[in-house]
Formats: structure tokens, C-alpha cells, sequence
């Protein structure tokens, strides 16, 4: 397993719509297993392959607070059935927006019906902050970040913040 690095705003690749997966086989598995320790070295709670530059439609999670029992959940092709009329606010951070946390609004409970670790299908009803945090993986396959459900302004803010911490190095040695 290995960790890889985390393409952050702003980015272009992560504006790509990620492809469907034929099949879920070794490689397959192989990066779900990169990308859940990526997630994890990065304190996240979900990672979409494309954060890492892959355009394919896998996205791995752990909302679980216990650190000795963590459960990770594995999705391929995701999709959503049924979602909630009702809207719930939550603030959100993207590990592809660093350091900027906003309040958004998702529907707030969704069901979702996905290929799991192994190729098998599978459904499952979120609500809560598993529910937003699918919505917002399922944005990443699509090439959207939370940031650009806020204004004009908040959003040109961050990506300029952003572009110019890139430019700088950690650190200058004279
Ligand atoms: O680690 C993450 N925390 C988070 C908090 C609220 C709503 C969504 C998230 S997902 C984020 C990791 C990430 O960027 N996934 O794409
Ligand atoms: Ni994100």
C-alpha cells in the first residue's frame, strides 16, 4: 500500500467526470487499498479516486470515530436512488480545498446503490453526516467541490488563497 499525494485547488484534473469501472478487479482493489491509506495518513473521512488523479468512479470512506475500530466502506459506481426532500446543513472541508470550511446544504438522507470491495451489489440508506459525505465523494466523480456552492466571491477567494499558497515553498533554505 502506498500514499499517494492529494491534488488540491486549483487543479483542473479535478474537474474531470470520472469513468464508470468495468469491472472491480486486482487494480481495482489495489487502489481503493492506496486511497483508504491516503485517506486515513490525511485524517479525512472519504477520499474519490480522482483526488488522487484517478478519473475512475471509486470512492472510499470512514466516518468512524474509534480509531482502534475503524470500518471502512468501499464504493464503485455509486448512484443515487432516493433522495430526501428535506435539506440538512453541514460544514464541509474538501483535503482538495485545505484549511476551508463552509456550511452546505445536501439533502438529508439519500439511498445509494454501489459495487463494494468485492464486485457485489449494494444498497445502503445514509442520513447524517454519512449522508452528506457521500454527496459530497459523488461531487468529486462529477468534478464538483463544495466551494462552488458558495458565492462568486467566497469561491475567488479560496481559489486565489489556494493558487498562491501552492507558489510558495515550505520552506526557503539561504
Ligand atoms: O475529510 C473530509 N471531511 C468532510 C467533512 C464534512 C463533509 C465532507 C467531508 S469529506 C472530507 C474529505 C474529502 O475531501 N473528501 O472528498
Ligand atoms: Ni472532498
Amino acid at each position: 500500500m502506498t500514499i499517494k499525494t492529494i491534488i488540491a485547488e486549483p487543479n483542473k484534473i479535478l474537474r474531470e467526470i470520472s469513468k464508470t469501472v468495468e469491472t472491480v478487479g486486482k487494480e481495482e482493489q489495489n487502489l481503493m487499498d492506496d486511497m483508504l491509506e491516503t485517506m486515513y495518513h490525511a485524517k479525512g473521512i472519504g477520499l474519490a479516486a480522482i483526488q488522487i488523479g484517478v478519473p475512475k468512479r471509486i470512492i472510499v470512506m470512514d466516518i468512524s470515530k474509534n480509531e482502534e475500530e475503524k470500518t471502512p466502506l468501499y464504493f464503485v459506481n455509486p448512484l443515487i436512488k432516493n433522495r430526501n426532500k428535506e435539506y440538512s446543513v453541514y460544514e464541509e472541508g474538501c483535503l482538495s480545498v485545505p484549511n476551508y470550511f463552509a456550511e452546505i446544504e445536501r439533502p438529508k438522507t439519500c439511498e445509494v446503490e454501489y459495487l463494494d470491495y468485492n464486485g457485489q451489489k449494494k444498497i445502503l440508506k445514509a442520513e447524517g453526516l454519512l449522508a452528506t459525505c457521500i454527496q459530497h465523494e459523488m461531487d468529486h466523480l462529477e468534478g464538483i467541490l463544495f466551494i462552488d456552492y458558495l458565492s462568486k466571491l467566497k469561491k475567488t477567494m479560496i481559489v486565489k488563497k489556494l493558487s498562491k499558497q501552492k507558489d510558495k515553498p515550505d520552506r526557503i533554505i539561504v
